[in-house]
């Protein structure tokens, strides 16, 4: 049996005394959309200037057992690409993460309860979208996760921890959704045959990238692994992509489960829990847009199989999502936050909504790829 995770906020002020801010504290409230983190937007009002603002996190006791590991990741992550950006003449400020110390030592606090917390400082002047708003935002973005990959090309890969053993491995996403069948612990099986149907019958899809990973076709790399449009900052001012946020996922994974993470949250016009699935539909035109636009900011870095395995991606990824999405239903939501019941059905039924539309528009989109690789090499 899990344990009981108690309310972030049970330990928030105790949280805030942790870490220096610079000036008085004057709130923190709840902040953003993202399921894992408890996120909370921090205000100070310094003396002599306006009211400078931080991100305060309780990293994921569900998703992440040793936090203490995922922020060594994010400190190397972020002093590398902090160096990059500054070599090449940028804001290192805004371009990349920075890790707010706590006042005793070390990347992060852990409180009494044993839960750790985490500071960025917030990056003004930015807009982060729940979808995409319009086809040039939703480039942005593809060109900022395409260049995140290209600039973590030189990273060392050994040195980074796996913050979620077997995070992308579909295989085994499928086994656990298995498993969560099997025990059907809440009875609630009964309520989704439809969704372990298309499942199950998707078994060998499950293979695909893993089978060309094993045969040495698709290369591993330093990967985000967590590439949702909510997970990079745009500018304000110029609408391109600025700084890449959530880092808790980064890893080595394959280029083109970053690809395919983008295309399942952002090529459609529907929220990713939506219950009329007659408003979940591929976007195929924003498919093109994000391909285009990713291969432009990885800028040459990917092989030719990496790009013909594109379509894949965006598959694989929204399976693989449907299917965790159904697991953690049938388990009893430990692990995605929910703000209703049955939410992370819903999740589920937009992901095989958006996978069928992907088998239906296969050739179309391969089609795509094609193209968009001949320009890119
Ligand atoms: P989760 O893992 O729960 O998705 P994120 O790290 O993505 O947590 O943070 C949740 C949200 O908080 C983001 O989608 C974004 O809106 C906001 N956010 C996170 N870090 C920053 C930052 N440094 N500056 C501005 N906004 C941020
Ligand atoms: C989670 O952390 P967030 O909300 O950006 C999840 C992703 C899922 C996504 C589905 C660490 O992303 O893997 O694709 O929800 N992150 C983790 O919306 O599990
Ligand atoms: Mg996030």
């Amino acid at each position: 049996m899990e344990q009981k995770i108690p309310a972030a906020e049970e330990r928030l002020s105790e949280a805030l005394a942790a870490f220096d801010f610079g000036a008085p504290v004057v709130g923190a409230v709840r902040y953003g959309e993202g399921h894992i983190n408890d996120t909370f937007c921090v205000h100070t009002q310094p003396a002599d200037r306006p009211c400078r603002r931080f991100i305060l996190q309780r990293i994921s006791p569900a998703a992440f057992k040793r936090p203490n590991e995922l922020m060594e990741n994010i400190t190397g992550v972020t002093d590398y690409l902090g160096r990059q950006v500054a070599e090449n003449g940028g804001d290192r400020s805004r371009e990349a993460l920075e890790v707010l110390r706590p006042r005793s030592g070390g990347s992060c606090f852990t409180d009494g309860g044993g839960f750790a917390w985490r500071v960025y400082p917030y990056v003004e002047g930015t807009i982060c979208c729940q979808r995409a708003e319009t086809p040039e935002l939703f480039a942005a973005s593809g060109r900022a996760f395409g260049r995140f990959q290209r600039l973590l090309q030189g990273y060392p890969a050994g040195t980074l921890h796996e913050t979620i053993p077997r995070f992308h491995d579909t295989e085994d996403r499928l086994a656990k959704l298995k498993a969560a069948i099997a025990a059907d612990a809440l009875g609630r099986a009964k309520d989704c045959q439809a969704e372990i149907a298309f499942a199950l019958a998707r078994e060998k899809d499950c293979s695909a990238a893993l089978d060309a990973l094993r045969a040495g076709v698709l290369p591993l790399r330093v990967t985000h692994n967590d590439t949702k449009l909510n997970n990079v900052l745009l500018d304000e001012k110029t609408g391109e992509g600025l700084c890449i946020i959530d880092l808790d996922t980064v890893m080595p994974g394959l280029s083109i489960n970053d690809f395919g993470d983008s295309i399942r949250f952002g090529a459609n016009h529907s929220a990713e829990d939506e219950r009329d699935l007659s408003k979940v539909n591929l976007d195929v035109e924003l498919f093109a847009v994000y391909t285009n636009a990713f291969l432009e900011g990885a800028g040459g870095t990917l092989t030719q199989a990496e790009i013909d395995y594109l379509p894949w991606g965006a598959k694989l990824m929204t399976l693989e999502c449907g299917i965790r999405f159904l697991t953690d239903y049938l388990v009893g939501d430990t692990y995605f936050h929910i703000s209703r019941e049955g939410q992370n059905l819903d999740r589920c039924r937009t992901q095989f909504k958006l996978v069928a539309d992907m088998e239906a528009h296969w050739e179309e989109l391969s089609d795509i790829v094609k193209k968009a690789g001949a320009l890119a090499v």
